[in-house]
């Protein structure tokens, strides 16, 4: 039989934190002679666009109808649309997919060998037990993360009547307050009984017969040997931050508005603050006068991309020249990596912490919610690439205290940060090169 070049499937979750880097893993992997069939439910076709554009002979899509859920609107099939409250209601909808994707494998002319699928969709191990192939599982969140959550499963009796939550057995000994733990965690926590299928479905990642994780050696090596000893494989692929690696899709400056990048392009090296929380987030209205203020106070320039907050009437003239509002979808990556951009205040997302640590950027952190607590206090505290320049979702930030750190971080106060940006910068661009440890991990995923 002639070679076939290898046909696999790849599950994405549809929240753009999740499905953007599976995406570009996806592509890497098209780049390297794969075949892939991406599952999809209506609603998210489009997110595949680039891809499908990129590689038309080897991307299909297989395209599943959504099975409704009562409290999800109908067309309501991405966490972007309901926030982060979509997350349960959409996963427990997805899981009612497990019958039509049998059907779908078992008929298909060219089965597929294998199956990446993100790390929320735990119920794929059996899945993919039951049809026959190897399921990898995709983390787009980081080994600290991971780390935590599973320190906190295994630990949950002990955990649950402590504030702050001392975790011991992970380097570095960290201690978290309880509002900060992962979303899901803390719904375990605030159970009566601790909630067994959640556990049980995020300990199937682990059990899988692969992992994958978007993060590298120099952010986070000292974090892997935990979760490497409670993995049953020995198949551990760290490719990232995938945002870097080659060709990427997301990150050409022709995908900046043009009054945007011509004023990007009109301002000086380094001097531009960017501002974005995510795609779930929207701020409250004390919030946005606060941070309009600040930003106004800082005499910094920025970009602030906004969703559905509710900016200041008259803010965008007060600060025109100086400062832009874009409303809507911007191409974060390519801002970021443009020349003019110097910092990013963040909500602490993974992706959003990738895109800004590999684009040199000193990231300003307002972790918010979910896992950003976590991401912040690697940031801030193991690595010393940010500061943190407030705290939590409802958190209203003094505005004349935020102006203080933004102007300080984006000027001379900020130097030492800013070094240790540039150095990570460094790091992780020789791991995303040819020789480098991630494309040797997508080489090895590959073959
Ligand atoms: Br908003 C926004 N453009 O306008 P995180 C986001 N992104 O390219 P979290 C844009 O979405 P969620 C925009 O570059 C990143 O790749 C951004 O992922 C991109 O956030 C991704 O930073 C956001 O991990 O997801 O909280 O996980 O954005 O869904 O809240």
């Amino acid at each position: 039989e002639s070679l076939k070049p290898p046909h696999i499937v790849v599950f994405p979750f549809p929240a753009q934190g999740h499905l953007l880097p599976l995406l570009d893993l996806t592509h890497q992997l098209c780049l390297r002679g794969v075949n892939v069939s991406v599952i999809v439910t209506p609603g998210n076709l489009t997110y595949l666009s680039p891809l499908l554009s990129a590689h038309p002979s080897s991307v299909t899509s297989v395209v599943f109808p959504f099975p409704p859920h009562p409290s999800l609107s109908p067309g309501v099939e991405n966490v972007k649309d309901v926030g982060n409250s979509g997350n349960l209601p959409i996963m427990a909808s997805l899981r009612q997919l497990r019958e039509p994707i049998i059907h779908w494998f078992r008929s298909h002319p060219n089965p597929p060998v294998a199956l990446i699928s993100d790390f929320f969709l735990g119920w794929t191990h059996d899945l993919c037990n039951q049809i026959g192939i190897p399921r990898f599982a995709f983390f787009s969140i980081s080994f600290f993360l991971v780390s935590v959550i599973q320190f906190c499963f295994e630990n949950i009796d002990q955990i649950k009547s402590t504030d702050p939550i001392h975790l011991l057995d992970l380097p570095r000994a960290p201690i978290f307050k309880e509002k900060h733990l992962p979303s899901v965690v803390r719904r375990c926590l605030q159970t009566p009984s601790p909630d067994l299928a959640a556990i049980k479905d995020f300990s199937m990642n682990l059990l899988s017969y692969g992992s994958v994780f978007n993060s590298s050696e120099c952010l986070e090596g000292e974090h892997m040997e935990y979760l490497k000893q409670r993995m049953v494989h020995d198949r551990l692929f760290v490719i990232g931050p995938l945002c870097s690696i080659g060709s990427g899709l997301n990150s050409d400056s022709g995908s900046i508005d043009p009054n945007l990048l011509t004023w990007l392009d009109g301002s000086p090296n380094g001097s531009v603050l960017y501002v974005c929380f995510g795609s779930q987030k929207a701020l409250t209205k004390d919030q946005c006068d606060a941070l309009a203020l600040g930003l106004e106070k800082s005499m910094t320039r920025f970009v602030w991309v906004v969703k559905k907050d509710p900016i200041p009437d008259g803010f965008e003239d007060q600060v025109s020249g100086r400062g832009i509002v874009v409303r809507g979808w911007v191409s974060q990556l390519a801002v970021l990596r443009h020349v003019a951009v110097g910092g990013f205040l963040s909500h602490c997302g993974w992706n959003s912490v990738l895109e800004g640590l590999t684009s040199g950027a000193v990231i300003l952190g307002w972790p918010m919610e979910a896992d950003q607590f976590v991401n912040a206090k690697l940031l801030v505290e193991h690595l010393g690439v940010a500061v943190r320049v407030c705290e939590g979702g409802e958190t209203v930030p003094n505005p004349v205290e935020l102006g203080r750190v933004i102007a300080g971080t984006m000027g001379e106060g900020g130097r030492e940060v800013a070094a240790k940006a540039e150095e990570i910068r460094r790091k992780t661009e020789a791991e995303t090169e040819a020789n480098g440890s991630s494309i040797e991990d997508l080489q090895r995923l590959v073959t």
